[in-house]
């Protein structure tokens, strides 16, 4: 019985020890195909914390779910700082406002009827990351957040939302225009 169990053992030893060997090359292989794909998925848009600004920009939102401006100009490829203040006093509940640059060919319908279903994270699909270059936090009355990215190397106009539900029908949408 002894025998017979070891005759059995023998071939899958053999057979660990032949996939053993081959397991250099082969997770070499994987490796590199996952450095391959990781080095598509980082954010085309993020920049490093101690980055030197090369543009400000300061929006506003209001009560009245009205931007301050329709429109900005940034330099293609430039790192922007664009800061969003809600001046409105209505609750943030029923008035909140974010600012979300959107890529270009987003279908913005789809995005913000998605957007709809994401109150956790602020209205901004955590499965649409790819359609957005950057986004503010939901802020309340008084609030403001900054935020930081690197312009798109592709000249052209990228429209930008408040993605709080209803806000982009009525009209709460602009255009960072790259030069
Ligand atoms: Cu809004």
């Amino acid at each position: 019985m002894k025998t017979h169990t070891t005759l059995l053992l023998t071939p899958l030893i053999l057979l660990a020890a032949l996939m053993a060997a081959c397991k250099p090359s082969g997770s070499s292989d994987s490796a590199a195909a996952g450095s391959g794909s990781a080095a598509a998925a980082p954010n085309p848009y993020a920049v490093a914390a101690n980055a030197a600004i090369g543009k400000e920009v300061e929006l506003t939102a209001n009560d009245q779910m009205k931007f301050n401006l329709e429109f900005f100009d940034v330099e293609a490829g430039q790192v922007v700082r664009l800061t969003l203040k809600n001046v409105g006093s209505m609750p943030k509940m029923s008035m909140g406002h974010n600012l979300v640059i959107l890529v270009d060919n987003v279908d913005e319908q789809a995005f913000v009827e998605a957007a709809m279903n994401a109150p956790v994270t602020d209205y901004v699909p955590a499965d649409m990351a790819s359609s957005v270059i950057a986004h503010t936090k939901l802020l309340g009355p008084g609030e403001s957040d900054s935020i930081t990215f690197k312009a798109p190397t592709k000249k052209g106009r990228y429209t930008f939302i408040c993605s709080f539900p209803g806000h982009f029908q009525v009209g709460m949408k602009g255009f960072m225009v790259v030069r």
